[in-house]
């Protein structure tokens, strides 16, 4: 048995009495009152979801398992060449709650090599579809292909026992977390780059293989791709991607299915395809400008334009967040650390001082600062990436490891279906 599966053998069954036990106990105990205007408005702030990996502080941003970004720049394992946190060593962390060792990781680099390749039929598939398929439906699309391959699926039909549930939800987790690599490679190559397949450097770490796969063989786009799959991971349970794979995964539909959902939540504008809106709404910007670096007039009145005809400011404001998003700096560190003089980078330093003042003055929006999404379109583009609408692409690599290590835990917890009550607007006038 893998060493991160054995891990986990370890560590489930004192947690699962431990939850057992609260439930049973304190059950009745109450998390918050629900109000007409969060049934309403998107359920923001209603307390009805557990989840383990994560952790979201309005003000403080991202906790993964109680660790900040900066925190695991500096405590996970990095690869040898780089400075960066592995995407592996991350994964070790939301699935046990520990840090891992160099040795954790690597091995899970091994194995994440060995599970790597895609099976053939899902090539098939996404070949069927036209090449200007938007890559996150060839992304969503090619995972759901892969459902022929679910241990969970065949493991449900044959009876096994509801305690083991976990088991076979992980060795799908850890099969199609190898894969997606190889997967998002294929549709950025045969999007953009004549479908030539890449095949995977078994020297190299998971995010480091990824860029070679896609084509990139630069040390700062392999550390941007740690960095870049580390911070993108997780972001607790309420999120759109994350929420959805959680619900789909409650009806006992396999990681494939539940993935494949969440990713079409991540598709969205207000959501994960913000990355790419972010970078359509700067080259806008430059066009209309006439290229080059605008002034901070002309920005202000650019921002004050797009909001006036009815749009958002993309990479701007967040449901839970108040404060400037530190995925947001964490990248801000990366380009000054590597492309400081960058014009995109000068740009969407620009807006940093222009934007949150205007969202402010307009009165709307509760969080003027930036989100993770409002920087990481520059940084790939610095390295040679300029298909913007492959990014989201990325993102969602990314978030794959946070909600699949969280249907993990659903199974290994044994989280019911999941089923809130729904209201009238009838029923709320005959309240009130
Ligand atoms: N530009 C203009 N208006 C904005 C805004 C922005 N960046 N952010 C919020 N607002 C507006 C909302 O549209 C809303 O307007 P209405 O009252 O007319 O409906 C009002 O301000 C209040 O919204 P809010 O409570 O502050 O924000 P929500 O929780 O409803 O929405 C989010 C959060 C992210 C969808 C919103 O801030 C937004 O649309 N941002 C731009 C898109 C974006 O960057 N999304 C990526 C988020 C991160 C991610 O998931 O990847």
């Amino acid at each position: 048995m893998s060493m991160l599966k054995q891990k986990m053998e370890e560590i489930i069954p004192p947690f699962r009495e431990e939850v057992a036990a609260i439930r049973k106990d304190h059950g009745d105990k109450k998390l918050c009152d629900v109000t007409v205007a969060q049934a309403y408005g998107g359920m923001r702030g209603v307390k009805v979801m557990i989840t383990e990996t994560s952790a979201l502080d309005p003000d403080e941003g991202i906790r993964f398992r109680g660790f900040t970004i900066p925190d695991l720049q500096e405590k996970l394992p990095h690869a040898a060449e780089g400075e960066e946190p592995l995407p592996e060593g991350l994964f070790y962390l939301l699935m046990t709650g520990e840090l891992p060792t160099q040795e954790n990781v690597a091995e899970i680099s091994r194995e994440w090599q060995e599970r790597g390749s895609l099976p053939e039929h899902v090539y098939k598939t996404i070949d069927a579809l036209p090449k200007n398929t938007h890559p996150m439906t060839q992304f969503s699309v090619g995972i759901v292909a892969q459902q022929t391959e679910s241990i969970f699926a065949a493991e449900y039909r044959s009876g096994i026992n509801k305690i083991d549930y976990w088991k076979p939800v992980y060795e799908d987790t850890m099969n199609l977390l190898a894969r997606l690599p190889a997967l998002a490679a294929y549709i950025y190559r045969r999007s953009y780059k004549d479908g030539q397949i890449i095949p995977a450097d078994p020297s190299l770490d998971w995010g480091g293989n990824f860029a070679h796969m896609m084509g990139f063989d630069t040390k700062m786009f392999r550390e941007l791709m740690r960095i870049y799959l580390t911070i993108h991971a997780d972001h607790e349970g309420g999120n759109v991607s994350a929420h959805t794979t959680h619900l789909v995964g409650s009806t006992l539909s396999d990681v494939y299915y539940a993935l494949s959902a969440g990713m079409n939540g991540l598709a969205g504008p207000l959501h994960g395809l913000a990355n790419q809106e972010v970078l359509r709404w700067i080259m806008g910007v430059k066009e209309e400008l006439g290229g080059g670096v605008p002034t901070m007039d002309e920005l202000k009145k650019f921002v004050w334009d797009t909001l006036a005809s009815g749009n958002v400011i993309p990479g701007y404001g967040h449901a839970v967040l108040r404060k400037t998003d530190p995925r947001y700096s964490a990248q801000r560190e990366f380009a000054l650390k590597h492309m400081p003089d960058d014009e995109l980078f000068r740009i969407v330093s620009m807006l940093y001082e222009v934007v949150p003042p205007i969202l402010l003055e307009q009165g709307k929006a509760k969080n003027p600062w930036p989100n993770v999404d409002a920087h990481s379109g520059v940084l790939l583009v610095h390295n040679g990436m300029h298909e913007y609408d492959f990014y989201t692409v990325l993102f969602g690599v990314s978030r794959a490891m946070g909600v699949l290590a969280s249907t993990v835990w659903d199974r290994a917890i044994g989280l019911p279906l999941e089923r809130p009550k729904s209201l009238t607007t009838e029923f709320i006038k005959s309240i009130i």
